[in-house]
């Protein structure tokens, strides 16, 4: 187990980073996690010293429970990098783009078990995410390969805002055990409030992401 951030401590950082992004201190793209913090937590506490962790555009709950500093994630929010954390101390890196990291938490696992290393990767990825194509091969790699790499979908049904019924209909893959999901309930929307604010001259769109 990596750190021992609870619940409160997780939601009050998340409501310090809206307020701040209300206020137009980050006049960036972010991603607030709300609802998930429970299932985090018990995903973390297996999560330990020395594997990877690859992440997503909604990566804050993912850093804070590897370990990651507050006052680091803030400072790096402030400058504009929420969707791409990285720190390469605790083995966490981000991608904004889709199941992005998935290839390299394959390529990574590949590494470990090459080096008979008891370390292992864990790759988040949306529900969005689990959509792509590069998803299903690092995925089908891991597991024919039976590599340390643990896939865990994140399931707020929803991609933006659309369900997964309205991109697929009742589709529905059975992946192999490589693979695990949760559901969840976010506490933010996809897309904001709508507001606009003057940011040093410039009109900023406001909105949760
Ligand atoms: C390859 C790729 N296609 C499209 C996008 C645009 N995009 C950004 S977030 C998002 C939806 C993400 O949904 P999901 O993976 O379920 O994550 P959630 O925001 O619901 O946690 C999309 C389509 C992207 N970032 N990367
Ligand atoms: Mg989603």
């Amino acid at each position: 187990m990596r750190n021992k951030i609870i619940k409160d401590e997780l939601i009050v950082f998340e409501e310090r980073i809206a307020r701040l992004f209300e206020q137009a201190q980050i006049p960036y793209p972010i991603h607030l996690s709300g609802g998930n913090e429970d299932q985090l937590i018990e995903i973390f506490k297996e999560i330990n010293e020395g594997d990877y962790i690859f992440s997503t555009h909604r990566s804050h709950y993912h850093y804070l429970l590897a370990g990651g500093s507050p006052e680091n994630l803030e400072k790096m929010i402030l400058q504009g990098k929420s969707m791409h954390i990285y720190d390469k101390h605790l083995n966490f890196l981000s991608s904004s783009i889709l199941a992005g990291c998935s290839g390299i938490a394959a390529g990574v696992a590949l590494a470990l078990k090459r080096k008979n290393s008891n370390k292992k990767a864990w790759c988040f990825v949306g529900d969005g995410g689990e959509d792509e194509g590069h998803f299903y091969e690092a995925v089908k790699y891991v597991d024919g390969h039976d590599l340390p790499c643990t896939f865990i979908i994140e399931d707020n049904n929803r991609s933006v805002e659309t369900s997964k019924e309205a991109r697929y209909g009742k589709s529905e893959i059975k992946w192999p055990k490589c693979v695990r999901r949760y559901h969840y309930v976010p506490t933010y929307p996809h897309v904001g409030t709508g507001k606009w604010v003057n940011f040093s001259g410039i009109k900023v769109g406001m909105g949760w992401m």
